[in-house]
């Protein structure tokens, strides 16, 4: 089988070859390893690539503890998405990871409180989110960890402060520190068509602080310039204004779906579903499964919006979000 390999990949794969340092191999292989198509034909490589990953990490903690921490950082996912806070310094990112989820992140009255990635959890109905809080991203200085993590994101929050006169600068320094990285924030990613090895990330902008007196204005007009770019929201971290539709656009903005399984004659499992990729079909839903249960698909039965109930479909229908199925083997 083929493996398929993306441009991206392939950069990735250069970026490795051409690396000094620790941290630019790590980095390289971590990029390597989240990029890597991920079927059948590719699973020596993906091992290949977990081991020589691992090696790297050892020998960088052998070098010394002040070389490899600081280094690079890799924040496994869970849940149904993971989504990065990216933004400048002292924009409230930190205080808006401790409204979301259990963590509890260090936030402080000046720039550059945050250090290291800090993952949480943030419950959207019934399922689970993975926010991580990351250093902000700065002209003077960030450590180049910080854009291995946002590459290997699934959606990108842009998290800019109100309060501050330099707001719409600060945007676009983010927008122009990211395309330097070749990381294209756009309000629907493609995966697939990468340019000179730039990716296109999912993204979505947030303004936080709105309780402050002259963030309104400035609000407002946030949303007049970026709305065609990307979904616009405004919030404030702090009072908790708005966190209820930003909750939902992260959601929406992960570009998944939500589908539930049932046996012949029970109810669906409503607590919990499968979470897919828009677009995903009826075989993709059976391999979430289990792989046997693909292997030996012969078609499905479906309750949902597009659909009379208990509608049978074959294998390659596009599920819906809420779609209830019943698969038979
Ligand atoms: N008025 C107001 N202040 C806020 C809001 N959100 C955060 N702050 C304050 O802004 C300051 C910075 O907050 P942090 O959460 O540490 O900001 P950060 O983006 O994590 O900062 P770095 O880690 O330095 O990048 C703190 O003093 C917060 O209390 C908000 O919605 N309104
Ligand atoms: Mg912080």
């Amino acid at each position: 089988m083929p493996a398929n390999l993306t441009p991206q990949y392939l950069d990735a794969d250069k970026r490795f070859r051409q690396a000094k340092t620790a941290a630019e191999k790590i980095g390289a292989l971590e990029d390597m390893l989240a990029l890597i198509p991920k079927h059948k034909g590719t699973e020596k490589m993906q091992a290949d690539l977990k081991r020589r990953l691992s090696k790297a990490r050892e020998e960088a903690q052998k070098k010394g503890k002040a070389g490899a921490r600081g280094n690079t950082y890799h924040v496994p996912r869970e849940g149904a998405g993971q989504i990065v806070l990216v933004g400048p310094p002292n924009s409230g990112k930190s205080t808006l990871l401790a409204m979301f989820t259990n963590a509890l992140p260090e936030v402080g009255d000046y720039p550059f409180t945050t250090r290291k990635p800090l993952p949480g959890m943030m419950d959207f109905e019934n399922i689970k989110i993975q926010l991580v809080d990351l250093p902000p991203i700065a002209p003077e200085w960030t450590e180049g960890w910080v854009f291995a993590l946002i590459r290997n994101a699934d959606l990108v929050l842009v998290l800019v402060d109100l309060a501050s006169d330099d707001v719409f600068e600060h945007v676009e320094q983010i927008r122009s520190h990211l395309a330097a990285h070749k990381i294209r924030l756009m309000r629907q990613a493609n995966d697939e068509s990468p340019d000179g090895g730039e990716i296109t990330k999912r993204a979505l902008l947030v303004g936080n602080k709105e309780d402050v007196e002259e963030a309104k204005e400035r609000g407002a007009f946030l949303a007049e310039l970026y709305t065609a770019d990307f979904p616009v929201l405004t919030i404030s971290a702090a009072s908790g204004s708005n966190l209820e539709s930003l909750r939902r656009a992260l959601y929406n903005g992960l570009g998944v779906l939500r589908v539930y399984t049932k046996s012949p004659g029970k109810k669906p499992e409503h607590d919990t579903p499968f979470v897919l990729k828009q677009g995903s079909t009826i075989l993709d839903v059976a391999e979430a499964v289990h792989k046997d249960i693909a292997a030996s698909l012969k078609f499905a039965r479906v309750w949902g919006a597009d659909t009379f109930d208990g509608q049978r479909v074959t294998r390659d229908y596009v599920v819906q979000d809420g779609d209830v199925i019943e698969l038979h083997s």
